[in-house]
């Protein structure tokens, strides 16, 4: 299958849609993601690795790896409650005698990365009709972006998609916004500068109810100079979409730039204060070093990781696969 159609499945399986025709095996698909996932974090795992490197030597594990695994996982942002529940999970699995080298250490690691976080893959449902997704995050996390390489997607796999342009703060965002809806064929609700967020997330879900479309997505603004007023307005926002239809928002997305390291755990909380969420959006995974921010944020906060932003252009967004991903930072160098 090509590169594309192979992604496109990826997609279908998020959405719980039927997968595009001419389907292949699941196994290469997951060899495919992964293969992917390595490609695109490439620069964080380069820069674990040294340390890392060190531990995972084809030698026999002393006393001193459990203290040196755990500061690597704290410098690489994995948080220190994740990080010492890993290392007292992998010592326990050595005094076992089921892990008594520096490559059996590092397999150990992936697997249990991999299950702290989430034993089941991400899914975002497109049942409701119109399927209505609140996307929300500080100013620069990367929202924007997401809104347009997600209308992308659900538009390769035939969705008819509406964006509403709720950050009215800056004129350009909603110019950012007709550029990125137009690429994906995506309608685009807006009004004039300064207009009110709530009334535009309104209009998006009215609009896209009477055209029969299938999902909304409404784009929001993040200023954090006036966290306050941000958040009384995020939590109208959901509301007056709750008026145009009980059951919305159906999913609210919380975008982190994960080069934010663990600042972004307290923009967590406070949105989570605002508006209940329902998933997190990593973006930037490919501008950082520290990679690890994705298990703390798992650990610390609860909510799962949905997506991951792997750089600015179109295709740069994937299905987060805790297991795929925790293979690629935490796997031994080849
Ligand atoms: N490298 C990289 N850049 C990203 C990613 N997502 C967004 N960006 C960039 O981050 C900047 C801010 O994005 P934008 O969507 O405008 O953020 P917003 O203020 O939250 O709407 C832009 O320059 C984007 O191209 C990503 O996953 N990787
Ligand atoms: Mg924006």
């Amino acid at each position: 299958m090509s590169e594309a159609g192979d992604e496109r499945a990826i997609w279908a399986e998020l959405f719980e849609l039927e997968p595009p025709p001419a389907e292949e095996d699941q196994g290469t698909r997951r060899r495919g993601l992964l293969g992917r996932l390595r490609e695109n974090l490439s620069r964080p795992r380069q820069a674990i690795s040294p340390q890392l490197a060190g531990i995972f030597a084809p030698k026999l594990i002393t006393a001193d790896v459990w203290d040196e695994l755990e500061e690597a996982l704290i410098t690489a942002d994995c948080g220190m409650d994740a990080s010492i529940a890993l290392v007292d999970q992998l010592r326990e699995e050595a005094g076992q005698g089921r892990i008594t080298n520096g490559s059996e250490l590092a397999t150990a690691l992936a697997t249990a990365v991999g299950g702290l976080m989430a034993p089941e893959p991400p899914r975002i449902s497109l049942r409701a009709s119109p399927t209505v997704i609140l996307v929300v995050g500080v100013n620069g996390s990367g929202k924007t972006t997401t809104v347009g390489k997600l209308a992308h997607r659900l538009s390769e796999l035939g969705q008819k998609v509406v964006i509403g342009a709720a950050d009215t703060f800056r004129a350009a965002a909603v110019d950012q916004l007709a550029v990125w809806a137009e690429r994906s064929g995506a309608q685009l609700v807006r009004q004039g500068p300064g207009a009110d967020p709530g009334a535009v997330a309104f209009d998006a879900v009215s609009s896209a109810r009477a055209r029969g479309a299938d999902v909304v997505l409404v784009d929001t603004a993040g200023r954090l100079q006036t966290q306050r007023n941000l958040m009384d307005e995020l939590r109208k926002v959901s509301a007056v979409v709750g008026k145009a239809d009980p059951t919305a928002p159906h999913e609210t997305l919380l975008v982190l730039d994960a080069t934010t390291g663990q600042n972004g755990l307290s923009q967590a909380r406070l949105f989570g204060e605002a508006v209940p969420l329902s998933g997190v959006v990593l973006t930037k995974l490919d501008g950082t070093a520290k990679g690890g921010i994705a298990v703390a944020i798992n650990r610390e906060l609860g909510i799962p990781i949905k997506l991951a932003g792997v750089g600015e252009k179109l295709q740069d967004l994937q299905p987060f696969d805790a297991k795929a991903y925790a293979q690629a930072i935490f796997s031994a160098p080849e």
